[in-house]
Protein backbone atom coordinates (compact mmCIF):
# COMPACT_ATOMS: atom_id res chain seq x y z
CA UNK A 1 0.00 0.00 0.00
CA UNK A 2 1.31 3.56 -0.97
CA UNK A 3 2.15 5.43 2.45
CA UNK A 4 2.64 8.80 2.89
CA UNK A 5 4.29 10.82 5.47
CA UNK A 6 2.21 12.26 8.02
CA UNK A 7 3.18 15.59 7.43
CA UNK A 8 3.31 15.70 3.74
CA UNK A 9 -0.54 14.49 4.47
CA UNK A 10 -1.65 16.75 6.77
CA UNK A 11 -0.30 19.92 4.70
CA UNK A 12 -2.09 19.40 1.86
CA UNK A 13 -5.39 18.85 3.77
CA UNK A 14 -6.18 15.32 1.55
CA UNK A 15 -8.23 14.30 4.77
CA UNK A 16 -8.97 17.41 6.96
CA UNK A 17 -5.62 16.60 9.42
CA UNK A 18 -4.69 19.93 10.98
CA UNK A 19 -0.93 21.00 10.69
CA UNK A 20 -1.17 21.60 14.34
CA UNK A 21 -0.89 18.29 15.44
CA UNK A 22 0.93 17.41 18.18
CA UNK A 23 3.82 15.79 17.96
CA UNK A 24 2.80 12.18 19.73
CA UNK A 25 0.47 11.53 16.42
CA UNK A 26 3.03 13.42 14.36
CA UNK A 27 5.06 10.15 13.50
CA UNK A 28 1.83 7.51 12.57
CA UNK A 29 2.10 6.71 9.12
CA UNK A 30 -1.53 7.21 7.42
CA UNK A 31 -2.48 6.85 4.09
CA UNK A 32 -4.38 8.76 1.46
CA UNK A 33 -5.91 5.59 0.32
CA UNK A 34 -7.55 4.01 3.40
CA UNK A 35 -9.46 0.99 3.26
CA UNK A 36 -13.01 1.52 3.06
CA UNK A 37 -15.88 -0.43 4.54
CA UNK A 38 -19.46 0.73 3.91
CA UNK A 39 -21.96 -0.95 6.19
CA UNK A 40 -25.38 -0.71 5.14
CA UNK A 41 -28.62 -1.56 7.42
CA UNK A 42 -32.17 -2.32 5.25
CA UNK A 43 -34.78 -0.34 6.80
CA UNK A 44 -33.03 0.96 10.13
CA UNK A 45 -34.45 4.14 11.17
CA UNK A 46 -32.83 7.28 12.37
CA UNK A 47 -34.24 6.45 16.12
CA UNK A 48 -33.35 3.07 16.12
CA UNK A 49 -30.01 3.18 17.30
CA UNK A 50 -28.88 4.37 21.07
CA UNK A 51 -26.99 7.10 19.81
CA UNK A 52 -30.05 8.64 18.11
CA UNK A 53 -32.20 8.16 21.51
CA UNK A 54 -33.37 4.72 21.49
CA UNK A 55 -33.40 4.44 25.17
CA UNK A 56 -35.34 0.68 25.18
CA UNK A 57 -33.10 -0.99 22.12
CA UNK A 58 -29.80 -1.67 23.23
CA UNK A 59 -26.84 -1.12 20.14
CA UNK A 60 -23.86 -0.70 21.96
CA UNK A 61 -21.60 -1.17 19.40
CA UNK A 62 -23.78 1.06 17.00
CA UNK A 63 -23.16 3.77 19.58
CA UNK A 64 -19.45 3.44 19.88
CA UNK A 65 -19.02 4.07 16.17
CA UNK A 66 -21.18 7.08 16.64
CA UNK A 67 -19.75 8.18 19.40
CA UNK A 68 -16.17 7.84 18.70
CA UNK A 69 -16.51 9.06 15.19
CA UNK A 70 -18.83 11.88 13.34
CA UNK A 71 -22.92 11.18 14.04
CA UNK A 72 -25.05 13.04 11.06
CA UNK A 73 -28.22 14.30 12.03
CA UNK A 74 -28.74 15.46 8.57
CA UNK A 75 -27.68 11.72 7.11
CA UNK A 76 -29.82 11.22 4.21
CA UNK A 77 -30.50 7.84 1.83
CA UNK A 78 -31.25 9.43 -1.84
CA UNK A 79 -34.93 7.46 -0.80
CA UNK A 80 -37.44 6.30 1.14
CA UNK A 81 -37.28 2.41 -0.52
CA UNK A 82 -34.05 0.02 -1.26
CA UNK A 83 -33.38 -0.13 -5.02
CA UNK A 84 -33.26 3.31 -5.87
CA UNK A 85 -30.93 4.12 -2.41
CA UNK A 86 -28.94 1.74 -3.15
CA UNK A 87 -28.54 2.79 -7.05
CA UNK A 88 -27.49 5.92 -6.10
CA UNK A 89 -25.19 5.30 -3.52
CA UNK A 90 -23.68 2.51 -5.41
CA UNK A 91 -23.81 5.48 -9.03
CA UNK A 92 -23.70 8.79 -7.60
CA UNK A 93 -26.88 9.91 -9.48
CA UNK A 94 -30.22 10.32 -8.63
CA UNK A 95 -32.27 6.96 -8.63
CA UNK A 96 -35.20 9.00 -10.42
CA UNK A 97 -33.17 9.80 -13.32
CA UNK A 98 -33.32 6.02 -14.15
CA UNK A 99 -36.96 5.68 -12.72
CA UNK A 100 -35.72 3.44 -10.31
CA UNK A 101 -37.81 1.10 -8.16
CA UNK A 102 -38.29 -1.71 -5.94
CA UNK A 103 -37.15 -4.77 -7.71
CA UNK A 104 -38.17 -8.25 -7.75
CA UNK A 105 -35.99 -10.98 -7.66
CA UNK A 106 -36.41 -11.52 -11.34
CA UNK A 107 -35.24 -8.14 -12.55
CA UNK A 108 -32.53 -7.88 -14.91
CA UNK A 109 -29.91 -5.81 -13.84
CA UNK A 110 -30.67 -1.70 -13.23
CA UNK A 111 -27.02 -0.77 -13.46
CA UNK A 112 -25.67 0.33 -16.93
CA UNK A 113 -22.16 -1.44 -17.23
CA UNK A 114 -21.05 1.72 -19.06
CA UNK A 115 -21.73 3.71 -16.31
CA UNK A 116 -19.48 5.14 -13.77
CA UNK A 117 -20.28 3.65 -10.20
CA UNK A 118 -18.27 4.28 -6.99
CA UNK A 119 -16.70 0.61 -7.06
CA UNK A 120 -15.28 1.27 -10.27
CA UNK A 121 -14.24 4.47 -9.31
CA UNK A 122 -12.28 3.11 -6.63
CA UNK A 123 -11.21 -0.10 -8.30
CA UNK A 124 -9.42 2.62 -11.04
CA UNK A 125 -7.63 4.16 -7.81
CA UNK A 126 -6.01 0.86 -6.73
CA UNK A 127 -8.23 -0.60 -4.74
CA UNK A 128 -9.50 -4.11 -3.96
CA UNK A 129 -13.76 -3.99 -4.10
CA UNK A 130 -16.14 -6.32 -2.74
CA UNK A 131 -19.64 -6.43 -1.92
CA UNK A 132 -21.10 -9.30 0.64
CA UNK A 133 -24.70 -8.81 1.58
CA UNK A 134 -28.20 -7.48 0.18
CA UNK A 135 -28.43 -6.61 -3.68
CA UNK A 136 -31.26 -5.65 -4.75
CA UNK A 137 -30.38 -3.93 -7.90
CA UNK A 138 -31.50 -6.48 -10.71
CA UNK A 139 -29.10 -9.13 -12.14
CA UNK A 140 -28.20 -10.51 -15.68
CA UNK A 141 -30.95 -10.27 -18.00
CA UNK A 142 -34.87 -10.66 -18.47
CA UNK A 143 -34.34 -14.17 -19.52
CA UNK A 144 -31.70 -15.23 -17.28
CA UNK A 145 -31.22 -18.78 -16.22
CA UNK A 146 -30.62 -18.91 -12.68
CA UNK A 147 -28.67 -22.41 -12.93
CA UNK A 148 -25.82 -21.03 -15.45
CA UNK A 149 -23.30 -18.00 -14.55
CA UNK A 150 -25.76 -15.19 -14.20
CA UNK A 151 -24.24 -11.94 -15.63
CA UNK A 152 -24.45 -8.72 -15.60
CA UNK A 153 -24.06 -8.34 -11.82
CA UNK A 154 -21.89 -6.67 -9.48
CA UNK A 155 -18.50 -7.89 -10.45
CA UNK A 156 -19.61 -6.16 -13.84
CA UNK A 157 -20.00 -2.83 -12.62
CA UNK A 158 -16.68 -2.67 -10.50
CA UNK A 159 -16.97 -5.50 -7.19
CA UNK A 160 -13.78 -7.68 -7.72
CA UNK A 161 -15.73 -10.18 -5.75
CA UNK A 162 -19.54 -10.63 -4.75
CA UNK A 163 -21.35 -12.26 -2.14
CA UNK A 164 -24.80 -11.98 -2.24
CA UNK A 165 -28.72 -12.20 -2.14
CA UNK A 166 -30.45 -11.49 -5.30
CA UNK A 167 -32.70 -8.65 -4.23
CA UNK A 168 -34.82 -9.16 -0.55
CA UNK A 169 -35.38 -11.40 2.25
CA UNK A 170 -38.41 -11.82 1.34
CA UNK A 171 -38.36 -12.26 -2.15
CA UNK A 172 -37.54 -15.50 -3.96
CA UNK A 173 -34.56 -16.73 -4.99
CA UNK A 174 -34.03 -17.50 -1.53
CA UNK A 175 -30.15 -18.35 -2.14
CA UNK A 176 -26.72 -16.99 -2.32
CA UNK A 177 -25.19 -15.93 -5.13
CA UNK A 178 -21.04 -15.95 -5.69
CA UNK A 179 -19.41 -14.14 -8.00
CA UNK A 180 -22.51 -14.49 -10.68
CA UNK A 181 -23.12 -18.56 -9.38
CA UNK A 182 -25.52 -19.85 -7.31
CA UNK A 183 -23.58 -21.65 -3.94
CA UNK A 184 -24.47 -24.96 -3.79
CA UNK A 185 -26.71 -25.72 -6.71
CA UNK A 186 -26.96 -29.12 -7.47
CA UNK A 187 -27.39 -29.53 -11.74
CA UNK A 188 -30.04 -32.13 -11.28
CA UNK A 189 -32.30 -29.96 -8.90
CA UNK A 190 -32.49 -26.93 -11.12
CA UNK A 191 -33.86 -23.60 -9.63
CA UNK A 192 -36.82 -21.87 -11.76
CA UNK A 193 -38.40 -18.20 -10.90
CA UNK A 194 -41.40 -16.93 -12.23
CA UNK A 195 -43.36 -13.91 -10.65
CA UNK A 196 -46.26 -14.08 -12.26
CA UNK A 197 -47.29 -17.73 -12.29
CA UNK A 198 -46.96 -20.32 -9.72
CA UNK A 199 -45.17 -23.93 -10.46
CA UNK A 200 -47.59 -26.67 -10.72
CA UNK A 201 -47.86 -28.56 -7.65
CA UNK A 202 -45.66 -26.22 -5.42
CA UNK A 203 -47.39 -25.10 -2.08
CA UNK A 204 -47.70 -21.30 -1.42
CA UNK A 205 -48.54 -18.90 0.99
CA UNK A 206 -52.16 -18.17 0.44
CA UNK A 207 -53.20 -21.77 -0.08
CA UNK A 208 -50.71 -23.95 2.38
CA UNK A 209 -51.16 -22.11 5.42
CA UNK A 210 -50.67 -25.41 7.40
CA UNK A 211 -46.98 -25.28 6.59
CA UNK A 212 -45.74 -22.03 7.33
CA UNK A 213 -43.80 -21.01 10.70
CA UNK A 214 -44.71 -17.09 9.69
CA UNK A 215 -48.14 -15.74 9.15
CA UNK A 216 -48.17 -13.12 6.30
CA UNK A 217 -50.37 -10.03 6.74
CA UNK A 218 -50.00 -8.61 3.34
CA UNK A 219 -48.22 -9.48 0.14
CA UNK A 220 -45.41 -12.51 1.09
CA UNK A 221 -47.86 -15.56 0.52
CA UNK A 222 -46.23 -16.90 -2.76
CA UNK A 223 -44.12 -19.91 -2.60
CA UNK A 224 -42.90 -20.91 1.18
CA UNK A 225 -39.25 -21.19 1.97
CA UNK A 226 -37.90 -22.26 5.61
CA UNK A 227 -41.71 -21.89 6.70
CA UNK A 228 -41.99 -19.00 5.59
CA UNK A 229 -44.08 -17.35 2.64
CA UNK A 230 -42.09 -15.19 0.22
CA UNK A 231 -42.63 -12.75 -2.51
CA UNK A 232 -42.34 -14.53 -6.25
CA UNK A 233 -42.24 -18.59 -6.99
CA UNK A 234 -39.42 -20.61 -7.02
CA UNK A 235 -39.24 -24.34 -7.43
CA UNK A 236 -35.68 -26.49 -7.21
CA UNK A 237 -32.28 -25.30 -5.84
CA UNK A 238 -32.99 -27.49 -2.24
CA UNK A 239 -29.45 -27.94 -1.73
CA UNK A 240 -28.44 -24.36 -2.35
CA UNK A 241 -31.52 -22.20 -0.23
CA UNK A 242 -30.21 -19.98 2.55
CA UNK A 243 -30.89 -20.78 6.01
CA UNK A 244 -33.36 -17.56 7.82
CA UNK A 245 -31.66 -17.72 10.97
CA UNK A 246 -28.11 -18.03 10.06
CA UNK A 247 -28.09 -15.44 7.62
CA UNK A 248 -26.34 -12.58 10.05
CA UNK A 249 -23.67 -15.44 10.68
CA UNK A 250 -23.15 -16.52 7.06
CA UNK A 251 -22.60 -12.89 5.61
CA UNK A 252 -20.48 -11.81 8.67
CA UNK A 253 -18.38 -15.09 8.18
CA UNK A 254 -17.44 -13.56 4.31
CA UNK A 255 -17.18 -10.30 5.72
CA UNK A 256 -14.58 -11.71 8.56
CA UNK A 257 -12.78 -13.67 5.96
CA UNK A 258 -12.35 -10.61 3.04
CA UNK A 259 -10.90 -8.44 6.06
CA UNK A 260 -8.01 -10.80 7.10
CA UNK A 261 -7.45 -11.82 3.61
CA UNK A 262 -7.19 -8.34 2.02
CA UNK A 263 -5.57 -6.58 5.19
CA UNK A 264 -2.67 -8.63 4.30
CA UNK A 265 -2.30 -7.11 0.59
CA UNK A 266 -0.79 -4.18 -0.58
CA UNK A 267 -4.04 -2.73 -1.91
CA UNK A 268 -6.21 -1.18 0.25
CA UNK A 269 -9.75 -2.37 -0.17
CA UNK A 270 -13.20 -1.29 -0.54
CA UNK A 271 -15.91 -3.57 1.38
CA UNK A 272 -19.52 -2.90 1.32
CA UNK A 273 -21.33 -5.10 3.93
CA UNK A 274 -25.17 -4.78 3.01
CA UNK A 275 -26.72 -6.56 5.82
CA UNK A 276 -29.97 -7.86 5.72
CA UNK A 277 -31.34 -6.40 9.08
CA UNK A 278 -34.21 -5.11 9.99
CA UNK A 279 -36.09 -5.90 6.63
CA UNK A 280 -38.78 -8.82 6.99
CA UNK A 281 -38.99 -11.29 7.09
CA UNK A 282 -37.11 -10.84 10.68
CA UNK A 283 -35.33 -14.20 11.54
CA UNK A 284 -32.83 -13.39 14.17
CA UNK A 285 -30.05 -16.36 15.59
CA UNK A 286 -31.43 -18.16 18.11
CA UNK A 287 -28.83 -16.33 20.79
CA UNK A 288 -30.34 -13.67 19.96
CA UNK A 289 -34.19 -14.06 20.00
CA UNK A 290 -35.95 -12.17 22.81
CA UNK A 291 -33.09 -10.00 23.63
CA UNK A 292 -34.76 -6.98 22.88
CA UNK A 293 -37.91 -7.63 24.26
CA UNK A 294 -39.87 -5.97 21.41
CA UNK A 295 -40.00 -9.10 19.18
CA UNK A 296 -37.81 -10.08 16.22
CA UNK A 297 -37.27 -6.47 14.55
CA UNK A 298 -35.79 -5.44 17.98
CA UNK A 299 -34.35 -8.91 17.93
CA UNK A 300 -32.36 -7.95 14.69
CA UNK A 301 -31.03 -5.19 15.84
CA UNK A 302 -29.74 -6.73 18.44
CA UNK A 303 -27.98 -8.68 15.81
CA UNK A 304 -26.96 -6.47 13.73
CA UNK A 305 -25.27 -4.49 16.81
CA UNK A 306 -23.56 -7.71 17.67
CA UNK A 307 -22.17 -8.13 14.02
CA UNK A 308 -20.85 -4.24 14.23
CA UNK A 309 -19.46 -5.31 17.23
CA UNK A 310 -17.35 -8.55 15.49
CA UNK A 311 -16.69 -6.26 12.60
CA UNK A 312 -14.85 -4.07 14.50
CA UNK A 313 -13.22 -6.99 16.59
CA UNK A 314 -11.87 -8.38 13.15
CA UNK A 315 -10.71 -4.62 11.58
CA UNK A 316 -8.99 -4.54 14.87
CA UNK A 317 -7.29 -8.41 15.13
CA UNK A 318 -6.27 -7.27 11.45
CA UNK A 319 -4.11 -4.26 13.11
CA UNK A 320 -5.91 -1.91 9.92
CA UNK A 321 -8.45 0.46 12.45
CA UNK A 322 -6.60 3.16 12.12
CA UNK A 323 -6.06 2.80 8.26
CA UNK A 324 -9.92 2.24 8.19
CA UNK A 325 -12.52 4.51 7.10
CA UNK A 326 -16.15 3.21 7.91
CA UNK A 327 -19.17 4.48 6.58
CA UNK A 328 -22.57 3.37 8.64
CA UNK A 329 -26.45 4.20 7.38
CA UNK A 330 -29.10 2.36 6.12
CA UNK A 331 -30.93 2.46 2.43
CA UNK A 332 -34.48 4.18 4.36
CA UNK A 333 -36.39 4.39 7.09
CA UNK A 334 -38.49 2.44 9.55
CA UNK A 335 -41.52 0.28 8.65
CA UNK A 336 -42.79 -1.79 11.43
CA UNK A 337 -45.15 -4.21 9.76
CA UNK A 338 -43.79 -4.78 6.52
CA UNK A 339 -46.30 -7.74 5.69
CA UNK A 340 -45.98 -10.33 8.14
CA UNK A 341 -47.32 -10.97 11.67
CA UNK A 342 -44.19 -10.74 13.50
CA UNK A 343 -44.82 -8.54 16.51
CA UNK A 344 -43.04 -5.39 15.62
CA UNK A 345 -46.17 -3.31 16.27
CA UNK A 346 -47.23 -4.95 19.41
CA UNK A 347 -43.85 -5.27 21.22
CA UNK A 348 -42.80 -1.98 20.15
CA UNK A 349 -43.48 -0.28 23.78
CA UNK A 350 -42.38 3.11 23.77
CA UNK A 351 -39.44 2.64 21.52
CA UNK A 352 -39.75 5.28 18.32
CA UNK A 353 -37.98 4.04 15.45
CA UNK A 354 -37.62 6.91 13.68
CA UNK A 355 -36.24 8.97 16.54
CA UNK A 356 -39.24 11.58 16.60
CA UNK A 357 -39.45 12.46 12.99
CA UNK A 358 -42.60 11.84 10.77
CA UNK A 359 -43.25 9.26 8.21
CA UNK A 360 -41.27 6.15 7.18
CA UNK A 361 -40.32 4.03 4.72
CA UNK A 362 -42.00 4.85 1.25
CA UNK A 363 -43.04 8.19 3.12
CA UNK A 364 -41.94 11.67 1.35
CA UNK A 365 -41.81 13.32 4.80
CA UNK A 366 -38.35 13.00 6.87
CA UNK A 367 -38.61 9.53 8.29
CA UNK A 368 -38.39 8.11 4.61
CA UNK A 369 -35.15 8.61 3.69
CA UNK A 370 -33.43 10.30 7.01
CA UNK A 371 -31.39 7.58 8.50
CA UNK A 372 -28.64 6.66 10.82
CA UNK A 373 -25.82 8.01 8.79
CA UNK A 374 -21.69 7.71 10.64
CA UNK A 375 -18.48 7.80 9.77
CA UNK A 376 -15.28 6.36 12.14
CA UNK A 377 -11.79 6.68 11.50
CA UNK A 378 -9.75 6.03 14.38
CA UNK A 379 -7.21 8.66 14.73
CA UNK A 380 -8.11 10.55 11.36
CA UNK A 381 -11.86 11.53 12.80
CA UNK A 382 -12.49 13.10 16.08
CA UNK A 383 -15.47 12.57 17.80
CA UNK A 384 -18.33 14.57 16.49
CA UNK A 385 -22.04 15.15 15.66
CA UNK A 386 -22.70 17.20 13.13
CA UNK A 387 -25.54 18.98 11.24
CA UNK A 388 -24.09 18.77 7.74
CA UNK A 389 -26.51 17.67 5.06
CA UNK A 390 -24.72 14.70 3.37
CA UNK A 391 -26.55 12.21 1.00
CA UNK A 392 -25.13 8.38 0.37
CA UNK A 393 -24.98 9.88 -2.99
CA UNK A 394 -22.43 11.82 -2.08
CA UNK A 395 -19.71 8.71 -1.42
CA UNK A 396 -19.01 9.05 -5.00
CA UNK A 397 -17.19 12.18 -5.40
CA UNK A 398 -16.39 12.60 -1.40
CA UNK A 399 -14.61 9.17 -2.25
CA UNK A 400 -13.17 10.52 -5.35
CA UNK A 401 -11.35 13.00 -3.53
CA UNK A 402 -9.92 11.09 -0.46
CA UNK A 403 -8.15 9.16 -3.18
CA UNK A 404 -7.32 11.54 -5.71
CA UNK A 405 -9.60 10.38 -8.36
CA UNK A 406 -10.66 12.76 -10.60
CA UNK A 407 -13.69 10.49 -12.19
CA UNK A 408 -17.01 12.20 -11.83
CA UNK A 409 -20.62 11.58 -11.37
CA UNK A 410 -23.86 13.27 -11.94
CA UNK A 411 -25.68 14.35 -8.82
CA UNK A 412 -23.06 13.27 -6.49
CA UNK A 413 -21.52 16.18 -4.06
CA UNK A 414 -17.63 16.33 -2.93
CA UNK A 415 -18.61 16.56 1.09
CA UNK A 416 -15.58 14.81 2.07
CA UNK A 417 -14.70 17.57 4.64
CA UNK A 418 -18.08 17.23 6.36
CA UNK A 419 -17.38 13.15 6.75
CA UNK A 420 -14.08 13.62 8.28
CA UNK A 421 -15.27 16.04 10.64
CA UNK A 422 -12.94 19.07 8.95
CA UNK A 423 -16.40 21.62 7.96
CA UNK A 424 -19.73 21.40 9.28
CA UNK A 425 -20.93 22.13 6.07
CA UNK A 426 -22.59 19.33 3.55
CA UNK A 427 -24.26 19.70 0.82
CA UNK A 428 -27.02 23.20 0.06
CA UNK A 429 -30.05 20.99 -1.47
CA UNK A 430 -31.05 17.43 -2.01
CA UNK A 431 -33.65 15.97 -4.24
CA UNK A 432 -35.57 13.10 -2.29
CA UNK A 433 -37.52 10.49 -3.54
CA UNK A 434 -40.40 7.90 -2.10
CA UNK A 435 -41.91 5.93 -4.69
CA UNK A 436 -41.32 7.70 -7.71
CA UNK A 437 -42.43 11.22 -5.94
CA UNK A 438 -40.11 13.51 -4.98
CA UNK A 439 -39.73 16.34 -2.58
CA UNK A 440 -36.92 19.03 -2.05
CA UNK A 441 -34.32 20.08 0.83
CA UNK A 442 -32.83 22.93 0.79
CA UNK A 443 -30.79 24.61 4.41
CA UNK A 444 -33.52 23.44 7.07
CA UNK A 445 -36.29 23.74 4.78
CA UNK A 446 -38.43 20.71 2.83
CA UNK A 447 -40.40 21.47 0.27
CA UNK A 448 -43.39 18.61 -0.39
CA UNK A 449 -44.79 19.47 -3.25
CA UNK A 450 -48.65 18.57 -4.22
CA UNK A 451 -49.19 14.67 -4.86
CA UNK A 452 -52.25 12.80 -5.55
CA UNK A 453 -52.62 9.13 -3.78
CA UNK A 454 -53.58 8.19 -0.42
CA UNK A 455 -52.58 10.35 2.23
CA UNK A 456 -51.66 7.07 4.42
CA UNK A 457 -50.58 3.11 3.38
CA UNK A 458 -52.62 1.59 5.35
CA UNK A 459 -51.14 -1.64 5.59
CA UNK A 460 -47.77 -0.70 6.83
CA UNK A 461 -49.88 2.38 8.73
CA UNK A 462 -47.73 5.22 7.25
CA UNK A 463 -48.20 8.45 6.33
CA UNK A 464 -47.02 8.97 2.47
CA UNK A 465 -46.77 12.37 2.32
CA UNK A 466 -49.91 12.97 -0.56
CA UNK A 467 -51.37 16.40 0.35
CA UNK A 468 -53.27 18.32 -1.87
CA UNK A 469 -51.42 21.42 -0.95
CA UNK A 470 -47.59 22.09 -0.88
CA UNK A 471 -46.12 22.05 2.07
CA UNK A 472 -43.17 23.59 3.82
CA UNK A 473 -41.43 22.39 7.00
CA UNK A 474 -39.23 24.45 8.75
CA UNK A 475 -36.76 20.93 10.17
CA UNK A 476 -34.64 22.54 12.13
CA UNK A 477 -37.54 24.23 14.23
CA UNK A 478 -40.47 21.26 13.39
CA UNK A 479 -38.50 18.19 13.00
CA UNK A 480 -41.93 16.13 13.59
CA UNK A 481 -43.57 18.38 10.55
CA UNK A 482 -46.59 19.73 12.48
CA UNK A 483 -46.43 22.96 10.87
CA UNK A 484 -46.71 23.16 7.44
CA UNK A 485 -45.62 27.04 6.79
CA UNK A 486 -46.22 27.06 2.98
CA UNK A 487 -49.08 29.51 3.06
CA UNK A 488 -47.27 31.99 5.46
CA UNK A 489 -44.20 32.32 3.72
CA UNK A 490 -45.63 32.40 0.37
CA UNK A 491 -42.07 33.69 -1.23
CA UNK A 492 -39.76 31.32 0.00
CA UNK A 493 -42.07 28.68 -1.08
CA UNK A 494 -41.79 29.52 -4.66
CA UNK A 495 -38.79 30.17 -5.03
CA UNK A 496 -37.93 26.45 -3.33
CA UNK A 497 -40.55 25.34 -5.79
CA UNK A 498 -38.95 27.09 -8.81
CA UNK A 499 -35.28 26.25 -7.64
CA UNK A 500 -36.73 22.41 -6.91
CA UNK A 501 -38.23 22.15 -10.66
CA UNK A 502 -35.05 23.56 -12.37
CA UNK A 503 -33.05 20.90 -10.82
CA UNK A 504 -35.73 18.11 -11.24
CA UNK A 505 -36.17 18.81 -14.61
CA UNK A 506 -40.05 18.86 -14.07
C1 LIG B 1 -42.68 -4.18 -0.81
C2 LIG B 1 -42.97 -5.34 0.12
C3 LIG B 1 -42.19 -5.12 1.40
C4 LIG B 1 -40.72 -4.95 1.10
C5 LIG B 1 -40.53 -3.85 0.09
C6 LIG B 1 -39.10 -3.69 -0.34
C7 LIG B 1 -45.24 -6.25 -0.19
C8 LIG B 1 -46.68 -6.11 0.15
N1 LIG B 1 -44.41 -5.39 0.41
O1 LIG B 1 -43.34 -4.36 -2.02
O2 LIG B 1 -42.40 -6.17 2.29
O3 LIG B 1 -40.20 -6.15 0.60
O4 LIG B 1 -41.29 -4.11 -1.06
O5 LIG B 1 -38.35 -3.21 0.68
O6 LIG B 1 -44.87 -7.12 -0.95
S1 LIG B 1 -36.98 -2.54 0.34
O7 LIG B 1 -36.41 -2.16 1.62
O8 LIG B 1 -36.19 -3.55 -0.33
O9 LIG B 1 -37.26 -1.39 -0.49
CA1 LIG C 1 -34.70 -1.15 2.63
Amino acid sequence: MKRINYYLLACISLIGLSCQKNTSTATKEVTSKPNIIFVYLDDLGYGDIGANGAKNLNTPNFDALANGGINFSNGYASSATCTPSRYAAFTGQYPWRKNAKILPGSAPMLIDTAQVTLPKMLQAAGYNTAIIGKWHLGLGTHDKDWNQHISPGPNEVGFDQSYIMAATQDRVPTVYIENGDVVNLDPNDPIEINYKKNFKGQPTGKDNPELLTMKWHHGHNSSIVNGIPRIGFMKGGQAALWSDVDMADHFLGKVKTYIKEKSKEEKPFFLTYTMQQPHVPRTPHPRFVGKSGMGPRGDVIVEADWCIGELMKTIREAGIEENTLIVISSDNGPVLNDGYYDDAVEKLGDHDPSGGLRGGKYSLYDAGAHVPFITYWKGQIQPAKSEALVCQMDLFASLAALVGSDMKSQDSENVLDALVGKSKEGRESLILEATTRTSYRKGDFVLIPSYKGPKLNTKVDIELGNSNEIALYNLKEDPAQKNNIAKANPELTASLLKDFEAKRGT
